[in-house]
């Protein structure tokens, strides 16, 4: 067989093991993999190196408002060149609903904007309004098109569903095959929290972490999980930021629930005394759920190692620090009034990687899993996420040696600043390439804008998880009624 690019030499590693061999790459796709292969109008050398399936980036805010209607610093372009630079092959950002916006605007909004991209990709869909006809009409067209996730919030007042819309939602995704995803922290307790401080005079970033109490999200993630599981639908709780969230997670999928989760390398990386930082510094820090102590960060980790997340994702929510992001409404403002969020999606990996395998927390298969393959079965991406035959060439070879302090200068986005500024990580992306196309060699950009293609995505991978039938839905118990 002839290959357009032999990958030699390499250390292959998947999410089930790691072996020496070459991968040979035909049009795009996996053609082979065997211990030698000959050939290749192009080889790479990737002897002393690690080739892994390329990082699926499953939660970036990129080209959209927030609710408060923030513009996001990354576009596309930026976002997909900061994305690659940082080991991703494909990434998977939101697209948002504004409260009285079709679904159909939604994504013809997005198709646009997601044409400048470098890389391969995908939305979740953000739903703020829930009538009737985006449930029953619009949200299952969205689904045929192959957006096959949705995304809810129950806090913040211009996004919060209520428990009825996300139980709307929950039925109508299970019904299609899709999965909801959903922001947890229980909207009214932060609320309460806030006209305390405001009380107080105390408005200070620091006080944003008080805002946000750590019960607020363990409420909110144990209420989403009971609603999710009064209808037996697909769950993904989005960046878990307390100890014990993450308990709540690991007890729910053993009772069943259909149940899937990620955390963030900030709040496995940063702690609540960032907030504390002179002057206006503080206000890098704010992202919601809020950065927490240094004891939430060693339970964090051991939840990574243990398997109660599927992912670790950046939730890159770029804001500068200027008057576009950040401060948009001024310097000199209440915590409440400054932009949500902070850049990490060039960072993600290289993170994951220096203080996960190098410091031996996980294996390499296990950064395979939390960086690429459980994301690409969570999410339908059925032609990403391994490295077999068939499979889209995504694929990142990494040199494993190379120690690099963490700089502004390297993330390659419209950020200005990083939150991991002066970190010392070992482990680098050498060659990234998504459907066999190089994006990143060496530290240089070898992609054309717009050579990104958007991917369809199939429903849930819901093998393993038993489901759960509450007594009120189980027909012998109800009288012989089918409700759902
Ligand atoms: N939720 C996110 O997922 N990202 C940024 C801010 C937020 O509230
Ligand atoms: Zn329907
Ligand atoms: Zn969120
Ligand atoms: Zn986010």
């Amino acid at each position: 067989m002839e290959f357009d690019t032999v990958i030699h030499s390499g250390t292959i590693v998947t999410a089930d093991g790691q072996f020496s061999g070459d991968i040979g790459i035909s049009q795009g796709r996996i053609a082979a993999v065997a211990e030698k292969l000959s050939g290749g109008e192009t080889r790479i050398d990737a002897g002393g190196r690690l080739v892994l399936p390329g990082g699926i980036e499953a939660h970036a805010h990129i080209a959209q408002e927030s609710s408060a209607g923030v513009m996001t610093a990354d576009d596309y372009l930026s976002g997909s060149i900061s994305a690659a630079f940082g080991g991703n092959s494909s990434f998977i950002p939101f697209a948002a609903q504004q409260r009285g916006q079709s679904i159909d605007d939604v994504i013809a909004t997005y198709d646009a904007r997601g044409a400048r991209s470098v890389l391969d990709y995908s939305y979740h869909l953000i739903v703020s309004d829930p009538t009737e006809e985006v449930l029953h009409d619009q949200l299952p067209r969205a689904f045929a098109r192959g957006i096959t996730s949705f995304k809810v919030f129950m806090t913040y007042d211009l996004m919060n569903l209520g428990d009825g819309g996300m139980l709307d939602i929950l039925e109508v995704a299970r019904h299609h095959g899709a999965i909801t995803m959903v922001h947890a922290e229980n909207n009214d307790m932060v609320k309460w929290m806030n006209r305390r401080l405001a009380d107080k005079g105390l408005s200070a970033p620091k006080y944003h972490a008080i805002s946000r109490p750590q019960l607020a999200e363990e409420e909110a993630i144990n209420r989403a999980i009971q609603l999710a599981k009064l209808v037996d639908a697909p769950l993904f709780i989005v960046h878990v930021s307390t100890a014990g969230g993450a308990e709540i997670v690991r007890r729910e999928k053993f009772n069943g629930a259909k149940l899937f989760a990620e955390t963030c390398p900030q709040y496995l990386a940063l702690t609540r005394d960032d907030l504390d930082r002179a002057g206006m510094e503080g206000a890098k820090y704010i992202c919601s759920p809020p950065l927490r102590g240094a004891d939430t960060q060693d339970a964090l980790w051991k939840h990574v190692a243990m398997g109660t997340f599927e992912s670790v994702s950046s939730d890159h929510a770029p804001y500068r620090a200027d008057d576009t992001g950040k401060f948009l409404n001024g310097r000199d403002v209440a915590y409440p009034a400054i932009a949500n969020g902070m850049p990490g999606i060039a960072a993600r990996l290289p993170y994951l990687f220096s203080e996960g395998v190098v410091k031996g927390r996980i294996t390499p298969e296990q950064f395979v899993a939390l960086s690429s393959t459980n994301a690409a079965k969570t999410f339908g991406c059925s032609t990403k996420g391994r490295i077999a035959p068939g499979m889209d060439a995504d694929i990142a070879i990494w040199n494993p040696q190379v120690t690099r302090t963490v700089v502004q200068a390297d993330q390659h986005d419209n950020m200005d600043y990083t939150p991991f500024e002066g970190m010392e990580l070992t482990g680098v992306p050498e060659v990234v390439m998504n459907r066999g196309a190089t994006i990143v060699s060496h530290g240089t950009l070898m992609a054309q804008e717009g050579q990104g293609r958007f991917f369809a995505r199939a429903a849930v991978d819901l093998r393993g998880k038993a489901g759960f039938t509450a007594p009120e839905f189980d027909p012998a118990q109800n009288f012989g009624t089918q409700l759902r």
